[in-house]
């Protein structure tokens, strides 16, 4: 049996990063349906999320994304998250939205290009000296539609390079997370569209660099748990951008698409003693809520990491690890399947009691008056940075 007094202190230990772009409008290529309010500014942002914070106990993290977050005094943003009650996360940058980026940004063939994306990301590092962030995210869009459009070793060369000079200009406890998706905008070849691309960059850099697996951005029936394993294993996974798809990159509430996916994800992470934010790895949400409230969305979407990661630690593992060495195939997945079919919600409640907390965020929530306040208040309300 697992230690259930065990379980309930890494649980309340948990930390989970929600992202600032989540709070804002979105939607798709085909329409952005604006919500009643929706954050104008980073403020209002970093306040919505310093209200999921505040129902579920374990979200102290906002992530930035610059520039749809870009202000001019970092410091004073940063003492305004505190004054809050938490913290800027991970520094998020954005080498896809300028017209120059339509051929890439450091993998662009013209140089003036590459120089411009390159300087973005070396911004990036002044802003999290400022905010106190450890993480800086890349994401690159970068890639090529046709066959023949650009040469793909070269590109390779070009993206090394950059990395190279974001990683030395670095501070000692600063980290590059860097992410891979498979494809989209680019369509043919993405220049990291895989974990292996981004774990052998990593290698490449540094112990500073690291990969982050953002969930959305597999191809359909990938098995990421194995990609958990084996980053955890080499000492490279850095981070996730949790999310759910049903398609493509989707960017669903995590745990609404496929439940028992995050939670073989989290008996990895379990598996590797890896939970504890000690350890070091950055559990973000990277998602949209194009139709459903919010805030309520964003604190479900913690909760769903909750209950996978509770039912992770549930797994009698030293019962599993006999059952796996005798070769017993039935007992073995009968044991981690218990865990899994665990109703874990009572559990979650009584950890949210004991730190304080109403057990049932969501109701807590909609009873705060939070959501009328802001729809009054806030009049005109900022997109994420997608579309026009
Ligand atoms: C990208 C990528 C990044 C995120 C942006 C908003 O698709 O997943 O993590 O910063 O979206
Ligand atoms: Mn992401």
């Amino acid at each position: 049996m697992a230690d259930l007094a065990a379980v309930k202190r890494a649980l309340a230990a948990q930390r989970i990063e929600t992202p600032s772009w989540g709070y804002a409008n979105s939607g798709t290529r085909f329409k952005v349906f604006a919500q009643p309010g929706v954050p104008r500014n980073p403020e209002e942002k970093i306040a919505d999320a310093a209200t999921v914070h505040r129902f579920t106990g374990v979200a102290p993290t906002v992530a930035l994304h610059i520039p749809w977050d870009k202000v001019d005094d970092y410091a004073a943003l940063t003492s305004y998250a505190q004054s809050l009650g938490v913290e800027i996360g991970a520094i998020n940058t954005n080498v896809f939205q300028d017209d120059d980026y339509k051929l890439g940004s450091v993998t662009n063939p013209d140089p003036g290009v590459r120089r411009k994306a390159t300087d973005h990301l070396l911004e990036a590092i002044d802003i999290m000296d400022q905010t106190g962030s450890r993480d800086l995210k890349l994401w690159f869009s970068d890639g090529i539609n046709y066959p023949g459009q650009d040469d793909l070793r070269t590109r390779q060369d070009r993206l090394s390079a950059a990395l190279r000079e974001t990683y030395d200009r670095l501070g000692q406890h600063q980290r590059i997370v860097l992410e891979y998706k498979l494809f989209e905008p680019a369509f043919y070849a993405t220049d990291i569209p895989d974990w292996g691309t981004s774990y052998a960059h990593c290698l490449t850099l540094g112990d500073r660099a690291t990969v982050c697996i953002d969930t959305g951005h597999h191809a359909p029936g990938t098995n990421i748990e194995f990609i958990v394993a084996f980053l955890l294993r080499a000492g490279k996974l850095g981070a996730f951008d949790f999310n759910s798809r049903f398609y493509a990159d989707d960017d669903l509430m995590v745990g609404a698409a496929d439940p028992f996916q995050l939670f073989r994800i989290m008996y990895e992470i379990v598996r590797a003693d890896a939970l504890d934010p000690a350890y070091g790895i950055a559990f973000m949400l990277d998602q949209c809520h194009n139709i459903e409230r919010k805030i309520p969305a964003i604190i479900r979407s913690v909760m769903n990491v909750q209950e996978a990661t509770a039912k992770a630690l549930l797994v009698d593992r030293e019962a599993l690890f006999a059952a796996q060495r005798g070769g017993d195939v039935l007992e073995a997945n009968a044991i981690f399947m218990d865990a899994y079919n665990t109703d874990v919600r009572p559990l979650l409640a009584e950890v949210r009691a004991d730190a304080g907390l109403d057990p049932d965020p969501i109701g807590a929530y909609k009873r705060s008056g939070y959501d009328e306040k802001i729809v009054a208040e806030r009049v005109g309300g900022t997109q994420a940075g997608w579309g026009a």
